[in-house]
């Protein structure tokens, strides 16, 4: 349903969507109900039919039962929305998986105020090395491949917000979070800051570009500072 409005374009996505559709249709229910019932007292007891309020203390059994089995199923669907989240935030969260057993690609994701910088690996897919290949508001990726993302501020929280992965992550002055993600289309989607972070909050967009892995090696080959300086 959410794919609708917004494209999906991570391994999880699909999954944070159907915790948040779960949460719409279990919340929508009450309210619908709640809402209906609502207005359905306000004119069934309206004034003409029933000019005297009927005061109740609250000690009386009967109409109490009313709020109590309504509190009760309110609890059990609790139960239901707990136990999707935790799954689904252990799952994006908690876990840092590898790739077939590898070394996953790594990128380090910098935020400052008011731009993203982005560490690529370069062609050895190791970070650290002479062919780091270093971009402002430009991450480069390879679709259907796994990637851990250090996450760091120079300066104040901002999130990384990727809204097609539905990946928010705040980042935190002098911390690295680590986290991961694997797209699953092709494109170029939209990062945002998802953190007010300061006047120019607002001007701190930037772009994930997924490309094949033919596109990503051509880039990679262009892009290389050891091979730029070999021309
Ligand atoms: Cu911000």
């Amino acid at each position: 349903m959410i794919e609708y409005w917004l494209q999906a374009a991570s391994t999880y996505a699909g999954d944070i969507d159907f915790v948040i559709e779960l949460v719409a249709v279990i919340v929508g229910f009450w309210f619908f109900l709640t809402v209906g019932i609502f207005f359905w007292l306000i004119f069934a007891h309206r004034v003409s039919r029933s000019p005297r309020a009927e005061y109740l203390t609250g000690d009386e059994e009967q109409p109490k039962k009313f709020i109590t089995w309504a509190h009760m199923l309110v609890l059990v669907c609790d139960v239901f929305i707990v136990w999707a989240a935790v799954q689904v935030w252990y799952e994006v969260k908690q876990e840092l998986p590898l790739e077939n057993g590898g070394q996953p690609q790594v990128v380090r994701v910098i935020s400052q105020q008011w731009a993203w910088s982005f560490v690529h690996p370069g062609a050895d897919g190791v970070l650290d090395t002479a062919d780091d290949i270093r971009s402002v508001d430009e991450l480069h990726i390879e679709v259907n491949r796994l990637y851990h993302y250090e996450l760091s501020s120079k300066d104040v929280l901002h999130s990384f917000s990727v809204p097609v992965f539905r990946l928010k992550q705040d980042a935190i002055p002098g911390r690295v979070i680590r986290g991961w993600f694997e797209a699953t289309q092709t494109g170029s989607y939209d990062i945002q800051c998802a953190e007010i972070c300061g006047i120019g909050h607002a001007l701190m967009p930037a772009r994930i570009v997924i490309e094949t892995p033919e596109q990503h090696a051509a880039w990679l080959a262009g892009h290389s500072p050891t091979q730029l300086a070999a021309r």
